[in-house]
């Protein structure tokens, strides 16, 4: 009797065993699928706004798009190794610092208009605002 009874008591064990490691593996699945569906949710809202008017910057040269809203925030992503400024020509209108490969973001101003500007620390890079209503 009691040789019988062993194996069938590690057997019931091993089955056990099996069902918690099979739980193990997909637990972490099924969290990791539910992070991917929550994600999705912000990256959509965030889409339509920053998509249009961002200017880059790339090797100490301006890349703006050919016109943005009034009043639209305004991404600036700079993807040298040192950093620039967007500095209106005529002063106080807008002037936004951006270190190496990082991004910031200004208001564009209400009054549809063309707004040249510069980089304080390098002249020689120029561009213009386009902002219409
Ligand atoms: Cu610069």
């Amino acid at each position: 009797m009691t040789r019988i009874q062993t194996p069938a008591r590690s057997t019931g064990r091993r089955l056990v065993l099996a069902l918690l490691v099979l739980l193990t593996l997909l637990l972490p699945a099924c969290s990791a699928a539910g992070d991917q569906s929550g994600a999705t949710g912000p990256d959509e809202a965030d889409r339509p706004d920053e998509g249009d008017v961002t200017i880059v910057i790339s090797e100490f040269s301006y890349q703006v798009p050919e016109s943005v809203p009034a009043g639209a925030s305004v991404t600036v992503r700079n993807e040298d190794e040192v950093g620039h400024t967007v500095t209106s020509d005529e002063s106080g209108i807008f002037d936004v610092a951006v270190g190496p490969g990082e991004e910031t973001s200004f208001t564009a101003p209400e009054e549809p208009d063309e707004y040249p500007f510069h980089c304080i620390p390098h002249p020689q890079m120029t561009a213009t605002l386009v902002v219409q209503s």
